[in-house]
């Protein structure tokens, strides 16, 4: 069989045809490869990129399959008769596009796994909160006595999951990306948490982002609608049978906060549930992320009093809001994970109590608006310092109001904050943009943020 690695692509490599080509050898194309295979499809992979991330274990594991590096060439996609696109590449690619042009069918590893899949599936998607709601709706399940697979743009491709044995639901966290090329999903309960911008480097407009996140609700399963967040209220479809969230008093069965006698309960209806203080994890989004989990969990019959137990039990995935450590009455907190300025506007008014901030920001924009970050900063920051290829771009939205300062890395970053605040700041790693300029994911960035917070105290 043809085996082209490293190779430039010409007419003669693509005589052969294909059942299906997969673009993209990331952890997306690795999954696709191992279950078309399993299937029996000829299959080819191709990646713009001349080492991508999955080539050594797919040449380990599946010496024989055709690579074609470099370009993602129309000629090896018209060989095929399905194209499989990863989540990192644009349907507006200028190859795929010629693809579906000439009538190929183009789509994505969830909606193979949707053609597949024989038990129900829970699916969360929003710009921010999906991991931490899609790992308490996992708990919860788990914590009922479920056997629950989870996965999808989280931890494990959605693919792999369907290795699992004897699994009773799906739990998946899907983005923008894997549900533009996602065709028949019917969700058993289905949520977009909010809609604030982000990747704006792929979509014309936020509507357009929007409209990928709203096909998480196509079929005729549960819609768990975000009631506070208008871009998702839009989304409600009066035929369809829809439990609310909000952190107002909730109306019928839905899900939302009553206050009483200085308290903050999370109910649904009438029936109080936990209150905010009990919840592991902290912050009025986290409390939101909380009810929406609840809602999701309910579907499948999940005992409220299971939800409570799970939700004073979990606090916190790494590199969101987490607490580091406290040196000299300086409390260092790691949100490397606020890649969007929705979630930084979130972790700093979840944070401000705890005193004044000093925020470190920066890196990709993706070409956001980062307008709204001027208001909160201005309340809540007493210092900005700034890293990465955007950092000038959130400079000329801070004005002169707030003082802010540039570094070229974190170290210095760290350093320079450390200098800057008093007993009783907090320092706060919230970037509100993608760390892909700098380092390798937002877990690195984290990463070498928390050691130069542990060198500091070491010195
Ligand atoms: N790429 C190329 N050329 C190619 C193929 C990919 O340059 O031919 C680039 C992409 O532009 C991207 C990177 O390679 O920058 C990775 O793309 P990929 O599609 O190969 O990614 P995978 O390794 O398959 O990982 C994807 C998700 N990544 C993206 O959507 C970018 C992972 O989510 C997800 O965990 C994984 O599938 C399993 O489902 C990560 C992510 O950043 C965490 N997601 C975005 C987010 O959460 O904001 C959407
Ligand atoms: P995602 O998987 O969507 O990126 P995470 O659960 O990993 O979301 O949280 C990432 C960051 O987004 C958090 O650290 C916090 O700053 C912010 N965030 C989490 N939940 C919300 C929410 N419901 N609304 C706004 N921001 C949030």
């Amino acid at each position: 069989m043809l085996c082209v690695t490293e190779k430039k692509i010409t007419m003669n490599d693509t005589k052969q045809h294909y059942d299906a080509v997969i673009v993209g050898l990331g952890k997306t194309g690795l999954s696709c490869v191992r279950y078309l295979l399993k299937k029996g499809s000829t299959i080819a992979v191709t990646d713009s990129r001349v080492n991508p991330p999955e080539l050594s274990t797919l040449k380990n594991e599946f010496e024989t399959v055709p690579v074609y590096l470099g370009e993602i060439s129309a000629e090896i996609l018209l060989s095929s008769d399905q194209v499989i696109l990863s989540p990192g590449v644009a349907l507006d690619n200028k190859a795929i596009k010629q693809a579906i042009e000439k009538g190929i069918p183009v789509f994505g590893d969830i909606e193979l796994f949707c053609q597949q899949v024989k038990v129900p599936v829970i699916a969360i998607s929003g710009s921010n909160g999906k991991s931490t709601v899609t790992t308490l709706v996992a708990e919860m399940t788990q914590q009922a006595g479920m056997n629950v697979s989870v996965g999808g743009n989280l931890g494990r491709p959605a693919l792999d999951l369907l290795n699992d044995k004897g699994t009773e639901l799906y739990v998946l966290e899907l983005s923008s990306f894997q549900l533009e090329t996602t065709f028949s999903l019917n969700a058993h309960a289905a949520v977009v948490l909010n809609v604030s911008p982000d990747h704006m480097d792929r979509y014309a407009s936020l509507d357009d982002y929007a409209l990928a996140k709203k096909k998480i609700y196509s079929g005729n399963g549960l819609m768990v609608i975000n009631q506070d967040d208008d871009v998702v209220n839009a989304m409600r479809e009066t035929s369809r049978k829809v439990i609310s969230f909000s952190l107002s008093k909730p109306e019928g069965n839905n899900f939302g906060v009553i206050e009483e006698h200085g308290e903050t309960w999370l109910c649904q209806g009438e029936q109080r549930i936990i209150k905010q203080t009990e919840l592991g994890i902290k912050g009025e989004h986290n409390v939101a992320n909380a009810l929406a989990a609840m809602a999701l969990a309910g579907s499948v019959d999940v005992p409220l009093s299971v939800m409570a137990e799970t939700l004073r039990k979990f606090s916190g995935l790494a590199h969101r809001c987490q607490w580091v450590k406290t040196i000299n009455k300086v409390s260092w907190f790691n949100d490397s994970k606020a890649t969007n300025v929705g979630a930084c506007i979130a972790s700093i008014t979840g944070l401000c109590s705890l005193g004044k901030i000093i925020l470190i920001a920066g890196g990709d924009s993706k070409n956001a608006d980062l307008s709204s970050l001027k208001p909160v900063i201005q309340q809540h920051v007493k210092k900005v310092i700034l890293l990465g290829i955007d950092a000038k771009k959130i400079a000329d939205v801070i004005g002169s109001d707030v003082e802010y300062e540039f570094v070229t890395d974190m170290k210095a970053a760290v350093e320079l904050a450390s200098k800057s605040a008093e007993a009783g700041d907090l320092v706060l790693l919230a970037p509100a943009c993608a760390s892909l300029d700098m380092y390798e994911n937002y877990q690195q960035r984290g990463d070498v943020f928390v050691a130069a917070v542990n060198a500091l105290e070491a010195s």
